[in-house]
Protein backbone atom coordinates (compact mmCIF):
# COMPACT_ATOMS: atom_id res chain seq x y z
CA UNK A 1 0.00 0.00 0.00
CA UNK A 2 1.29 3.48 -0.98
CA UNK A 3 0.46 6.24 0.79
CA UNK A 4 0.70 9.64 -0.52
CA UNK A 5 -0.11 13.27 -1.16
CA UNK A 6 0.77 16.32 -3.00
CA UNK A 7 2.91 18.82 -1.60
CA UNK A 8 3.16 22.58 -4.14
CA UNK A 9 5.74 25.17 -2.93
CA UNK A 10 6.10 28.72 -4.05
CA UNK A 11 8.44 30.41 -2.64
CA UNK A 12 7.86 30.87 1.40
CA UNK A 13 4.26 29.36 0.35
CA UNK A 14 3.35 25.71 0.43
CA UNK A 15 0.45 23.61 -0.19
CA UNK A 16 -0.55 20.17 0.87
CA UNK A 17 -3.26 18.31 -0.48
CA UNK A 18 -5.31 16.19 0.94
CA UNK A 19 -4.55 18.29 4.18
CA UNK A 20 -5.53 15.99 6.66
CA UNK A 21 -4.82 12.64 5.04
CA UNK A 22 -3.94 10.42 2.19
CA UNK A 23 -4.40 9.02 -1.23
CA UNK A 24 -4.13 5.25 -1.35
CA UNK A 25 -2.56 3.19 -4.17
CA UNK A 26 -2.30 -0.32 -3.45
CA UNK A 27 -0.19 -2.29 -5.72
CA UNK A 28 -1.17 -5.48 -4.71
CA UNK A 29 -4.73 -4.78 -6.18
CA UNK A 30 -6.19 -4.97 -8.38
CA UNK A 31 -6.46 -8.68 -6.96
CA UNK A 32 -8.27 -10.00 -10.50
CA UNK A 33 -7.73 -13.02 -11.70
CA UNK A 34 -10.19 -13.38 -13.74
CA UNK A 35 -11.49 -11.11 -16.42
CA UNK A 36 -12.73 -12.12 -19.84
CA UNK A 37 -14.49 -9.53 -21.62
CA UNK A 38 -15.57 -10.67 -25.15
CA UNK A 39 -13.37 -8.43 -27.68
CA UNK A 40 -16.72 -7.32 -29.13
CA UNK A 41 -17.51 -5.85 -25.97
CA UNK A 42 -14.67 -3.71 -24.74
CA UNK A 43 -15.52 -0.38 -24.96
CA UNK A 44 -19.10 -1.26 -26.61
CA UNK A 45 -21.99 1.46 -26.04
CA UNK A 46 -24.83 -0.48 -24.61
CA UNK A 47 -28.24 0.83 -24.66
CA UNK A 48 -30.91 -0.58 -22.16
CA UNK A 49 -34.26 -1.38 -23.03
CA UNK A 50 -37.42 -1.68 -20.34
CA UNK A 51 -39.31 -3.35 -23.26
CA UNK A 52 -42.71 -2.33 -22.19
CA UNK A 53 -42.24 1.04 -21.70
CA UNK A 54 -39.68 1.66 -24.67
CA UNK A 55 -42.48 1.67 -27.67
CA UNK A 56 -45.84 0.39 -28.79
CA UNK A 57 -45.11 -1.41 -32.07
CA UNK A 58 -48.10 -3.91 -32.13
CA UNK A 59 -51.14 -2.44 -30.29
CA UNK A 60 -53.09 -6.03 -30.92
CA UNK A 61 -50.53 -7.44 -28.31
CA UNK A 62 -51.70 -4.47 -25.99
CA UNK A 63 -52.58 -5.80 -22.00
CA UNK A 64 -56.41 -5.19 -21.50
CA UNK A 65 -55.75 -2.33 -19.37
CA UNK A 66 -53.42 0.65 -20.90
CA UNK A 67 -52.32 3.82 -19.83
CA UNK A 68 -52.54 6.77 -22.29
CA UNK A 69 -48.49 6.74 -23.75
CA UNK A 70 -48.39 10.74 -23.46
CA UNK A 71 -50.94 11.26 -20.95
CA UNK A 72 -49.76 12.17 -17.27
CA UNK A 73 -48.41 9.35 -15.55
CA UNK A 74 -49.18 8.42 -11.38
CA UNK A 75 -47.16 6.36 -9.49
CA UNK A 76 -50.10 3.21 -10.13
CA UNK A 77 -49.31 3.93 -14.05
CA UNK A 78 -45.74 3.71 -13.89
CA UNK A 79 -45.90 0.73 -10.91
CA UNK A 80 -45.69 -2.97 -11.79
CA UNK A 81 -49.14 -3.10 -12.75
CA UNK A 82 -49.31 -0.36 -14.90
CA UNK A 83 -49.01 -0.71 -18.62
CA UNK A 84 -48.63 1.07 -21.88
CA UNK A 85 -48.28 -1.74 -24.70
CA UNK A 86 -44.51 -1.72 -25.14
CA UNK A 87 -43.09 -4.74 -26.67
CA UNK A 88 -40.99 -6.10 -28.98
CA UNK A 89 -42.54 -5.02 -32.37
CA UNK A 90 -41.46 -0.95 -31.23
CA UNK A 91 -37.92 -2.15 -31.08
CA UNK A 92 -37.79 -3.32 -34.41
CA UNK A 93 -39.41 -0.31 -35.80
CA UNK A 94 -36.99 1.71 -33.97
CA UNK A 95 -33.50 0.64 -35.25
CA UNK A 96 -33.24 3.47 -37.33
CA UNK A 97 -33.48 5.50 -33.84
CA UNK A 98 -31.00 3.25 -32.11
CA UNK A 99 -28.48 3.37 -35.41
CA UNK A 100 -28.57 7.10 -35.13
CA UNK A 101 -28.03 6.76 -30.99
CA UNK A 102 -24.93 4.99 -32.35
CA UNK A 103 -24.97 2.05 -29.59
CA UNK A 104 -23.52 -1.40 -30.39
CA UNK A 105 -25.49 -3.35 -27.49
CA UNK A 106 -28.54 -3.74 -25.57
CA UNK A 107 -29.33 -5.04 -22.50
CA UNK A 108 -33.02 -5.83 -22.60
CA UNK A 109 -34.70 -5.83 -18.93
CA UNK A 110 -36.82 -9.34 -18.65
CA UNK A 111 -39.02 -10.46 -21.73
CA UNK A 112 -39.99 -13.63 -20.86
CA UNK A 113 -44.09 -14.25 -19.58
CA UNK A 114 -44.73 -12.69 -16.18
CA UNK A 115 -47.72 -10.86 -14.80
CA UNK A 116 -45.98 -7.35 -13.66
CA UNK A 117 -44.92 -4.45 -16.13
CA UNK A 118 -41.26 -5.16 -14.90
CA UNK A 119 -41.35 -9.25 -15.27
CA UNK A 120 -38.87 -9.95 -12.73
CA UNK A 121 -41.88 -12.50 -11.55
CA UNK A 122 -41.20 -15.44 -14.56
CA UNK A 123 -44.20 -17.49 -14.87
CA UNK A 124 -42.34 -18.98 -17.99
CA UNK A 125 -38.79 -18.66 -18.82
CA UNK A 126 -39.45 -20.47 -22.04
CA UNK A 127 -41.82 -17.98 -23.54
CA UNK A 128 -41.55 -14.57 -24.52
CA UNK A 129 -44.52 -12.39 -22.93
CA UNK A 130 -47.79 -12.37 -25.16
CA UNK A 131 -47.71 -8.76 -24.45
CA UNK A 132 -44.16 -8.28 -25.84
CA UNK A 133 -44.84 -10.57 -28.69
CA UNK A 134 -43.59 -14.18 -29.04
CA UNK A 135 -40.87 -16.53 -30.87
CA UNK A 136 -41.17 -15.26 -34.18
CA UNK A 137 -41.72 -11.67 -32.91
CA UNK A 138 -38.17 -12.52 -31.21
CA UNK A 139 -36.43 -14.15 -33.96
CA UNK A 140 -37.06 -10.90 -36.06
CA UNK A 141 -35.86 -8.51 -33.44
CA UNK A 142 -32.58 -10.66 -33.44
CA UNK A 143 -32.08 -10.84 -37.24
CA UNK A 144 -33.03 -6.81 -37.26
CA UNK A 145 -30.09 -6.26 -34.67
CA UNK A 146 -27.79 -8.13 -36.09
CA UNK A 147 -28.27 -7.08 -39.21
CA UNK A 148 -27.21 -3.63 -37.68
CA UNK A 149 -24.10 -5.18 -35.96
CA UNK A 150 -26.61 -4.48 -32.68
CA UNK A 151 -25.87 -7.12 -29.78
CA UNK A 152 -28.54 -8.63 -27.37
CA UNK A 153 -28.01 -9.29 -23.56
CA UNK A 154 -31.06 -10.67 -21.92
CA UNK A 155 -31.98 -10.54 -18.67
CA UNK A 156 -31.54 -13.65 -16.48
CA UNK A 157 -33.86 -13.81 -13.40
CA UNK A 158 -32.61 -17.23 -11.91
CA UNK A 159 -32.39 -16.47 -8.19
CA UNK A 160 -36.40 -16.75 -7.64
CA UNK A 161 -39.11 -17.23 -10.17
CA UNK A 162 -42.93 -15.66 -10.15
CA UNK A 163 -45.07 -17.49 -7.90
CA UNK A 164 -47.24 -18.36 -11.17
CA UNK A 165 -44.00 -20.39 -12.06
CA UNK A 166 -45.40 -24.14 -12.92
CA UNK A 167 -43.41 -25.41 -10.19
CA UNK A 168 -44.60 -23.24 -7.48
CA UNK A 169 -48.22 -23.78 -8.57
CA UNK A 170 -47.78 -27.13 -8.78
CA UNK A 171 -47.16 -26.89 -4.87
CA UNK A 172 -49.65 -24.74 -4.48
CA UNK A 173 -52.22 -27.18 -5.72
CA UNK A 174 -50.51 -30.73 -4.65
CA UNK A 175 -49.31 -29.30 -1.60
CA UNK A 176 -46.90 -32.35 0.36
CA UNK A 177 -47.46 -34.31 -2.68
CA UNK A 178 -45.96 -32.23 -5.61
CA UNK A 179 -43.28 -33.91 -6.70
CA UNK A 180 -41.64 -29.61 -7.05
CA UNK A 181 -41.34 -29.39 -3.27
CA UNK A 182 -37.37 -29.55 -3.57
CA UNK A 183 -37.20 -26.82 -6.60
CA UNK A 184 -38.19 -24.12 -3.35
CA UNK A 185 -37.37 -23.42 0.09
CA UNK A 186 -40.49 -24.89 1.84
CA UNK A 187 -40.84 -23.71 5.16
CA UNK A 188 -44.58 -25.19 6.31
CA UNK A 189 -47.29 -26.14 5.28
CA UNK A 190 -49.60 -25.38 4.23
CA UNK A 191 -48.07 -23.64 1.45
CA UNK A 192 -50.15 -20.29 0.85
CA UNK A 193 -48.72 -17.29 -0.81
CA UNK A 194 -46.84 -15.63 2.01
CA UNK A 195 -43.08 -14.78 3.33
CA UNK A 196 -43.88 -17.53 6.07
CA UNK A 197 -44.64 -20.66 3.61
CA UNK A 198 -41.34 -20.57 2.00
CA UNK A 199 -38.04 -18.27 1.35
CA UNK A 200 -38.58 -15.44 -1.22
CA UNK A 201 -36.56 -12.71 -2.79
CA UNK A 202 -36.86 -9.72 0.43
CA UNK A 203 -40.16 -11.38 1.38
CA UNK A 204 -41.86 -11.12 -1.09
CA UNK A 205 -44.38 -14.08 -1.39
CA UNK A 206 -44.92 -13.41 -5.51
CA UNK A 207 -40.94 -14.17 -5.64
CA UNK A 208 -40.00 -17.58 -4.89
CA UNK A 209 -36.37 -18.15 -4.20
CA UNK A 210 -35.17 -21.44 -6.61
CA UNK A 211 -33.29 -23.80 -5.18
CA UNK A 212 -30.72 -24.08 -7.62
CA UNK A 213 -29.11 -26.71 -5.69
CA UNK A 214 -31.34 -29.18 -7.48
CA UNK A 215 -30.58 -31.05 -10.55
CA UNK A 216 -33.81 -31.03 -11.60
CA UNK A 217 -33.90 -26.84 -11.35
CA UNK A 218 -30.59 -26.82 -13.61
CA UNK A 219 -31.98 -28.88 -16.06
CA UNK A 220 -34.42 -26.72 -16.34
CA UNK A 221 -31.81 -23.71 -16.80
CA UNK A 222 -30.21 -25.72 -18.98
CA UNK A 223 -33.12 -26.02 -21.39
CA UNK A 224 -33.78 -22.34 -20.80
CA UNK A 225 -30.03 -20.95 -21.99
CA UNK A 226 -30.16 -23.29 -24.67
CA UNK A 227 -33.46 -22.04 -25.88
CA UNK A 228 -32.33 -18.35 -26.10
CA UNK A 229 -28.80 -19.22 -27.00
CA UNK A 230 -29.62 -20.65 -29.94
CA UNK A 231 -31.53 -17.54 -31.31
CA UNK A 232 -27.97 -16.24 -31.01
CA UNK A 233 -28.09 -13.78 -28.18
CA UNK A 234 -24.97 -12.45 -26.89
CA UNK A 235 -24.96 -12.99 -23.46
CA UNK A 236 -26.88 -12.89 -20.18
CA UNK A 237 -27.26 -9.90 -17.42
CA UNK A 238 -27.75 -11.91 -14.02
CA UNK A 239 -30.18 -10.42 -11.57
CA UNK A 240 -29.53 -10.54 -7.79
CA UNK A 241 -26.05 -12.56 -8.76
CA UNK A 242 -24.91 -11.64 -4.87
CA UNK A 243 -28.18 -13.79 -3.27
CA UNK A 244 -26.78 -16.96 -5.06
CA UNK A 245 -24.52 -19.02 -4.19
CA UNK A 246 -21.04 -18.12 -5.78
CA UNK A 247 -20.99 -22.38 -6.85
CA UNK A 248 -23.57 -22.07 -9.05
CA UNK A 249 -22.26 -19.19 -10.93
CA UNK A 250 -18.65 -20.66 -11.63
CA UNK A 251 -19.53 -24.06 -11.93
CA UNK A 252 -22.87 -24.08 -13.03
CA UNK A 253 -23.82 -21.29 -14.86
CA UNK A 254 -20.50 -20.44 -16.97
CA UNK A 255 -19.26 -23.52 -18.20
CA UNK A 256 -22.80 -23.64 -19.08
CA UNK A 257 -23.04 -20.26 -21.29
CA UNK A 258 -19.45 -20.57 -22.54
CA UNK A 259 -20.32 -23.75 -23.85
CA UNK A 260 -22.56 -22.65 -26.02
CA UNK A 261 -21.31 -19.49 -27.26
CA UNK A 262 -17.17 -18.77 -25.76
CA UNK A 263 -17.77 -15.11 -26.83
CA UNK A 264 -20.94 -14.59 -24.83
CA UNK A 265 -21.00 -12.09 -22.24
CA UNK A 266 -21.84 -12.68 -18.77
CA UNK A 267 -22.73 -9.67 -16.76
CA UNK A 268 -23.67 -9.95 -12.58
CA UNK A 269 -25.71 -7.61 -10.80
CA UNK A 270 -23.97 -6.73 -7.88
CA UNK A 271 -24.42 -2.87 -6.56
CA UNK A 272 -20.96 -3.33 -4.49
CA UNK A 273 -17.35 -3.99 -4.38
CA UNK A 274 -17.52 -6.95 -6.66
CA UNK A 275 -14.02 -7.76 -7.08
CA UNK A 276 -14.37 -11.00 -5.74
CA UNK A 277 -16.33 -11.70 -8.31
CA UNK A 278 -13.13 -12.23 -10.65
CA UNK A 279 -10.96 -14.30 -8.37
CA UNK A 280 -12.62 -17.17 -10.36
CA UNK A 281 -14.31 -17.49 -13.72
CA UNK A 282 -18.08 -17.40 -12.53
CA UNK A 283 -18.97 -12.97 -14.69
CA UNK A 284 -16.96 -11.58 -17.28
CA UNK A 285 -18.06 -7.97 -15.95
CA UNK A 286 -20.32 -7.37 -13.32
CA UNK A 287 -22.95 -3.68 -13.50
CA UNK A 288 -20.61 -0.63 -12.44
CA UNK A 289 -22.89 0.50 -10.19
CA UNK A 290 -19.91 2.12 -8.23
CA UNK A 291 -19.44 4.63 -11.15
CA UNK A 292 -23.25 5.09 -11.44
CA UNK A 293 -23.05 5.64 -7.63
CA UNK A 294 -20.22 8.14 -7.94
CA UNK A 295 -22.21 10.24 -11.15
CA UNK A 296 -25.44 10.35 -9.54
CA UNK A 297 -23.55 11.77 -6.22
CA UNK A 298 -22.22 14.19 -8.36
CA UNK A 299 -24.58 15.20 -10.62
CA UNK A 300 -27.40 15.58 -8.16
CA UNK A 301 -25.40 18.36 -6.09
CA UNK A 302 -22.60 16.49 -5.19
CA UNK A 303 -18.83 18.07 -5.31
CA UNK A 304 -16.20 16.83 -7.75
CA UNK A 305 -13.41 16.15 -5.08
CA UNK A 306 -16.04 13.44 -3.86
CA UNK A 307 -16.48 12.21 -7.55
CA UNK A 308 -12.44 11.80 -8.19
CA UNK A 309 -12.58 10.28 -4.63
CA UNK A 310 -15.52 7.45 -5.60
CA UNK A 311 -14.49 6.86 -8.85
CA UNK A 312 -10.73 6.24 -7.95
CA UNK A 313 -12.25 3.76 -5.03
CA UNK A 314 -13.21 1.52 -8.00
CA UNK A 315 -10.24 2.46 -10.36
CA UNK A 316 -7.95 1.04 -7.63
CA UNK A 317 -10.32 -1.99 -7.49
CA UNK A 318 -10.66 -3.23 -10.67
CA UNK A 319 -8.17 -3.73 -13.69
CA UNK A 320 -7.76 -0.13 -16.32
CA UNK A 321 -6.98 -2.73 -19.23
CA UNK A 322 -8.76 -5.64 -20.22
CA1 LIG B 1 -48.20 -3.55 -27.78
Amino acid sequence: MLNYKFLIKDGNVSLEYPEKSYFEFNFDKPIINYLNVPEWSKGAIYYQIFPERFKNGDKNNDPKYTYDWYGPYTSSSLGSNGFYGGDLEGVIKSIDYLNDLGIEAIYFNPIFESLSSHKYDTKDYLKIDPHFGNDKVFERLIKALKDNKIKVILDGVFNHSGDEFFAMQDIFRNQKKSKYLNWYFIKKFPVTKSADSYLSWWGYADLPKLNLDNTEVKAYITKVIGKWMEYGIDGWRLDAADQVKESFWDKFFYPLVKGINNEAIISGEYWKDSSKYFEYPAFDTVMNYLFRDATLGYVKGGNASNFVRNTNLYLEKYPHRY
